[in-house]
């Protein structure tokens, strides 16, 4: 049953928002999900969201997914198949889901009226998602129909390197610049680490700075490694990246942060409607607008062939026809007798030599040659 917060100012339900989680490989997404759907089950009154599993390969889920890729597909089948490795397997797994994806997402808009949120746990191997085009044509079809936040998962203990923190943002842009989508910044594990410090560096580059320093990126003679200065230049980049984020620390453990996290998930819905929805459609109609205009070329073009062959059929048929006035008076010889052309080849200009021969006509002086 939808919440009074789910209801649009007209009173009428407003679509339920679809959350993908996206994350290194244990990162811990699945049971962030766990943990999401229990939380939404424990509110009064409970909101149990629509769940979809798109890992081939995990094993044992731990949430009751509506939909599992597992239902059809079998991921070692698919191995065997196709001479696979494990990564070859999920990715053609997911590729021969994303075939089928319209079904699943009519089943998606069915459901739509009953729930608030929508959930897609992604595989464990995050390029198989970001950067194939099954998970790019999930993504746009999922995000093209419903309101849509990606949920970055991070695994804060193995984060808290400035170095490995880093590379993980790197990719995290990556995905926000790829996708277009609000994104929020999820720090899993707080139960074991605290995200303090790489907060503290997403505030304040000059912090970041610091902890790059402490790392000890200097050579012999002192100066920073071109490490250390690949490090700060990029760092700056990401700087400008950061405020375009939010970023929520939880424990999937202890459910602490949850509720900051739909907070997060509220405001993403309102930025996806006035930020990434008007961007759809303006793509949309520009690529409307390049179809029609394409639709237009060829329309002409087509015309102007046809008026091409048309003009050169024309062009024939006035060089026949020319021929055929010029031989009229010619069609009978000097018998009266019908001169018989249909085994002439092709439109050669016919001249009745005897005619012209004869004393008196305009070929009269011609010294034609004697046979
Ligand atoms: N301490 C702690 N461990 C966690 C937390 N969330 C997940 N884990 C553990 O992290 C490991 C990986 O969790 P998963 O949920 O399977 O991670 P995943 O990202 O779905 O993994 P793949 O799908 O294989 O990439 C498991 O051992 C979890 O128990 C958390 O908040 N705190
Ligand atoms: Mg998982």
């Amino acid at each position: 049953m939808a919440s009074s917060s789910a209801l649009t100012s007209e009173g009428s339900k407003k679509k339920p928002v679809v959350i993908i989680t996206i994350g290194m490989a244990g990162s811990g997404k699945t049971t962030f999900v766990q943990r999401i759907n229990s939380y939404l089950n424990s509110l009064s009154p409970p909101s149990p969201p629509y769940k979809l599993n798109l890992d081939p390969a995990v094993i044992n889920v731990p949430f009751d997914p509506n939909i599992d890729i597992r239902d059809t597909i079998d991921f070692k089948e698919v191995m065997k198949q196709y001479n696979l490795g494990p990564n070859g397997g999920i990715l053609t797994a997911l590729n021969l889901f994303a075939t089928k994806f319209d079904q699943v997402l009519n089943l998606m808009e069915k459901r739509s009226d009953t729930v608030d949120y929508m959930i897609l746990d992604t595989p464990g191997q995050i390029e198989i998602f970001t950067w194939s085009a099954s998970g790019a044509i999930i993504t746009d079809a999922v995000a093209s129909s419903f309101p849509t936040v990606v949920a970055y998962i991070i695994d804060t203990p193995r984060t808290a390197a400035p170095a490995t923190f880093m590379s993980n943002m790197l990719y995290a842009c990556s995905i926000l610049y790829k996708t277009k989508l609000p994104f929020i910044l999820v720090f899993n594990k707080t139960d074991v680490t605290s995200p303090e410090p790489m907060l503290e560096w997403m505030r304040d580059f000059e912090e970041f700075q610091k902890a790059l320093t402490s790392e000890g990126h200097r050579d012999a003679d002192g100066e920073p490694t071109y490490m250390n200065s690949l490090m700060n230049s990029m760092s700056l980049v990401l700087d400008e990246f950061y405020k375009e984020l939010k970023a929520v620390p939880v424990s999937s453990y202890t459910g602490a942060g949850i509720p900051e996290f739909f907070k997060a998930v509220e405001a993403a819905r309102q930025e996806y409607e006035t930020e990434y929805l008007p961007e759809l459609a303006r793509v949309t109609q520009e690529r409307a607008s390049d179809r029609k205009l394409a639709e237009k070329k060829e329309e002409s073009l087509n015309r102007f062939m046809k008026d091409l062959s048309v003009d050169s059929k024309r062009s024939q048929f006035e060089k026949w026809s020319s021929v055929d006035e010029e031989v009229e008076e010619d069609d009978y010889d000097d018998d009266g007798e019908y001169i018989d052309r249909s085994e002439e080849k092709g439109p050669v200009p016919m001249i009745d030599i005897g005619k012209v021969r004869k004393p008196g006509t305009a070929g009269e002086h011609i010294n034609w040659p004697k046979p």
